[in-house]
């Protein structure tokens, strides 16, 4: 296949000082486990932001060095560039433009200056690495115009680019007076990915009408070279959610948990701090359903884990606030002596004890408002190997529920059905949770992480093979 070299915004790595040293550990995300398999063969490497600023050159250095030996290389950025390019226009700009919150943007000119001078940063380091016979794959909405500034370099590059989030409808991705830019920063691609059929069509309607590019079924021209574009449902990596269910340690901790909360069934939700997750519109829910069924009030818990995220972001900490607020006060008015409603965890735990959650969990609620596609609810399914029970209630506007058409389907916003639904999963009959596990496994299973990166890298191939025999007509 070649060598691949991957450029993301993040490296897949933790660096933390520890007692004035620096200590780098491998971060197990989903992305890191499915590249992981390939990247350090052959001389692949991955590019990215180390999520650290160095004191000084020597750190600067260090880090580099430490890296090298685990074939990453790292893009460093100031203060200035984290508040413009990633607070900023990534996550202030598109990020609630892709989730369908226009309302949430901040139309800020100086993010967009910062937003392209990392861009060209990012550009300026790969350079330094590739030949043309690499395949580059970019990731993420962070760099959709570092395809283009590749391509101006060098015409025959093979560039794939995948979209973890949703596409928003062109009449939304419109909005933005960068909107051509970035369109045309996605093109320099040859293979352009999302999650959803939904997503292809929006990103292919927004070429036709801001750029008057004509879209031929999944593909389009662009300066003469031919550019597809197509869904590819990212996966979980399946036997490792699957062998950690099953492994005693996990057994262990989730009796513990399941102890813990004895007499209660435990409803699980696990997401970073992001309007997009509907976690206000959670709990409001769990409220409905607590005035609706006072029979639950003891009997029932959220376990609510909700890892830090972009706290420094203005909307994430309203969010933080109001979640704050909420829950105490369904807590106050619903909660007995030696019960609550919500048990609320604002961290990250170990891998080990988020299995065992999974294992222990009764229900897995998962609202998003929107979501690219949703991994926790995957890890759920596949996390419920001894006896096949549990129930995954899944918003419609995931990218997972056009995947998982046998859990049982939620519109988040409609809080009267979700109490609903949530009742009938807290009484459903073992044979129903069984059958619906079952064939959410399935595809799971079938569909696991390390597919849909060999999918993705044959389709990119596959697409330079063609547009090399077209050239040569
Ligand atoms: C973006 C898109 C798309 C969570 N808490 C802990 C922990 N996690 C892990 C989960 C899961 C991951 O974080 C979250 O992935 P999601 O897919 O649910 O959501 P985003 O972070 O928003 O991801 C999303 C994804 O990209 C991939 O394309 O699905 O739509 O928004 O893997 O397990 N892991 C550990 N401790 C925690 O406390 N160890």
């Amino acid at each position: 296949m070649g060598k691949t070299f991957i450029i993301s915004n993040r490296l897949p790595v933790k660096i933390e000082r520890k007692k004035n040293k620096l200590v780098v550990t491998r971060s197990e995300g989903g992305l890191a486990t499915g590249l992981g398999s390939f990247y350090r063969e052959d001389g692949s490497w991955w590019l990215g932001w180390p999520g650290i600023i160095p004191k000084n050159t020597e750190e600067e250095e260090f880090i580099r060095r430490e890296l090298h030996s685990l074939n990453l290389i790292p893009v460093f950025l100031t203060q200035e560039d984290i508040k413009g390019y990633y607070e900023g226009f990534s996550n202030a700009v598109l990020w609630p433009l892709c989730h369908y919150r226009p309302s949430f943007v901040d139309f800020n000119e100086a993010y967009w200056n910062s937003y392209l001078n990392v861009s060209n940063k990012f550009a300026e380091e790969a350079l330094k690495h590739l030949d043309s016979d690499t395949n580059i794959w970019i990731h993420d909405y962070q760099l959709m115009v570092l395809p283009e500034l590749l391509r101006k370099q060098d015409q025959s590059f093979t560039i794939g680019y995948f979209h973890h989030i949703p596409f928003p409808p062109e009449e939304l991705f419109k909005m933005l007076p960068w909107r051509n830019q970035l369109l045309k920063g996605l093109l320099g691609a040859d293979l352009i990915g999302f999650h959803t059929f939904e997503d292809t069509q929006n990103f292919l309607n927004s070429c036709s009408n801001n750029l008057r590019m004509e879209a031929h079924y999944n593909n389009l021209k662009c300066n003469g070279r031919r550019i597809f574009v197509e869904a590819f449902p990212m996966g979980i990596d399946y036997e490792k959610f699957k062998n950690a269910a099953l492994s005693p340690q996990v057994i262990q901790k989730a009796q513990e948990v399941k102890e813990y909360y004895r007499n209660q069934k435990i409803i699980l939700s696990v997401d970073r701090l992001d309007y997009s997750k509907g976690i206000i519109e959670r709990l409001r829910s769990l409220e409905r359903l607590l005035t609706s069924h006072p029979e639950m009030i003891g009997k029932i818990v959220l376990y609510m884990l909700i890892v830090p995220s972009r706290d420094q972001v203005s909307a994430y900490k309203k969010l933080r606030n109001d979640i704050d607020q909420l829950v105490g006060n369904i807590n106050a008015v619903y909660g007995r002596p030696g019960w609550s409603p919500v048990a609320y965890f604002y961290q990250s735990i170990p891998s080990e004890e988020l299995s065992a959650l999974y294992v222990a969990a009764d229900v897995c609620l998962v609202n998003s408002i929107r979501d690219g596609m949703n991994l926790v609810a995957k890890e759920y399914i596949a996390s419920k190997q001894i006896d096949k029970r549990g129930v995954l209630l899944l918003s419609e506007f995931t990218g997972a529920s056009k995947e998982l058409t046998d859990a049982v389907l939620i519109n988040p916003h409609d809080s009267i059905k979700v109490s609903a639904s949530l009742y009938h999963a807290l009484n459903m009959p073992a044979k129903e949770q069984k059958e619906r596990i079952q064939a959410c496994q399935h595809i799971v299973e079938k569909f696991h992480v390390y597919h849909w990166v060999k999918l993705f890298m044959e389709k990119l191939q596959e697409t330079k093979h063609l547009q090399r025999k077209e050239l040569a007509r």
